[in-house]
């Protein structure tokens, strides 16, 4: 069986965007794969988090995972700072990368652009450690949405380069990114992504949004003043990007869903997609509150740490003695 690993970086309240780029996917492979899932805390850190909130967004996640259906029987699910060896594999892997392909990196640029300022070196250089994710576990895929398609990438290269210079070692991993829903756009600015850190609130919905709350957003969501039903994303990606939503939830195709609309208001089809979204958070929620103070958190993570650590101080140990920084081992 193949294997798969992914990974989500509570920041914050998981967003529709994490769940139909990432987490359904995950769902979806993982009677397929030997599927890998952990909880980036690592990642979170590059940017400050309060810590009680950064706790509670980390709980929520593993919730959220298993309401989603990741089932801890079939999938390895495990926080990223359980198994330190990914950590130190990290550092090694960084001293075999190039500033220059960090600097290439468009999440950094993304926030060098915003005039962010005090940017940590861990926001740089978590690339690396991203790669470390990955190739501890010799993943034969990644599934990810667009956005973080080039760090799998660079874990590419960085995996090419290491074998080539030290002799095979690292399982050179692809990136698989869906047709549908593998960049949903915030509802109030179509050229953005969904994305967890959106200020304004009113672009993302979370998925522990209170329903109807987020059904509001649905129905506020920029479209444009065409007046015509169809799924173009160049010219309508407020349309297409609803269009996407509600198929990725329904698994309707795009070509059905849009006839069904021809002719019709974009009122119509937003209700349309506000109900399909607001019956998903209802099922979701009500999953996630039978799970979040049940004792299968803990358990569901410490098994994923005794799956996943005597896997990735295997191939630590393995690239120790490659580079030569063992003596005995
Ligand atoms: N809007 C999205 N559409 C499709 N896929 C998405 N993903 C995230 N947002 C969308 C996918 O979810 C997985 C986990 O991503 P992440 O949360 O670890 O990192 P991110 O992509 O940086 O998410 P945010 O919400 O944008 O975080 P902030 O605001 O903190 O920077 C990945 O597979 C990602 O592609």
């Amino acid at each position: 069986m193949k294997r798969m690993l992914s990974g989500i970086k509570p920041t914050g309240q998981l967003t529709l965007g994490n769940y139909i780029g990432a987490l359904r996917n995950f769902v979806n492979y993982q009677d397929d794969y030997e599927m890998y899932v952990f909880i980036a805390n690592l990642h979170c850190v590059t940017v400050y988090q309060e810590p009680a909130d950064l706790k509670k967004n980390l709980r929520d996640a593993v919730a959220l995972y298993l309401a989603a259906g990741l089932d801890p029987e079939k999938s390895t699910i495990f926080l990223q700072s359980d198994v330190m060896e990914q950590a130190q594999l990290g550092w090694l892997l960084a001293c075999n990368s190039y500033m220059g392909e960090l600097n290439r990196m468009t999440q950094f640029k993304d926030h060098v652009a915003k005039g962010e300022t005090n940017l940590t070196a861990g926001l740089y250089v978590y690339p690396c450690l991203m790669a470390a994710d990955i190739l501890a576990y010799n993943a034969d895929y990644v599934p990810v949405g667009v956005d973080q398609k080039q760090h799998v990438e660079l874990t590419r290269d960085i995996a090419i380069r290491f074998n080539n210079k030290y002799g095979d070692t690292f399982t050179v991993p692809e990136p698989l990114t869906q047709k549908v829903g593998a960049k949903i756009m915030s509802l109030s600015d179509p050229s953005k992504k969904m994305s967890k850190s959106d200020l304004t609130n009113k672009g993302c919905i979370y998925l522990l949004d209170e329903p109807k709350a987020a059904m509001k957003k649905i129905m506020s969501a920029k479209t444009d003043s065409l007046a015509n039903v169809a799924y173009d994303k160049e010219n309508q990606p407020g349309l297409a990007n609803l269009i996407e939503i509600a198929c990725a939830l329904t698994g309707e195709p795009i070509e059905e869903f849009t006839n069904r609309f021809k002719g019709c208001g974009y009122g119509d089809l937003k209700k349309e997609v506000a109900a399909d979204v607001g019956n998903f958070l209802t099922d979701l929620q009500e999953r996630y509150d039978g799970i979040v103070r049940s004792d299968l958190l803990r358990d569901t993570l410490e098994n994923g740490r005794q799956k996943a650590e005597p896997i990735a101080r295997k191939t630590l140990h393995k690239v120790q003695r490659k580079i030569g920084v063992e003596i005995f081992r």
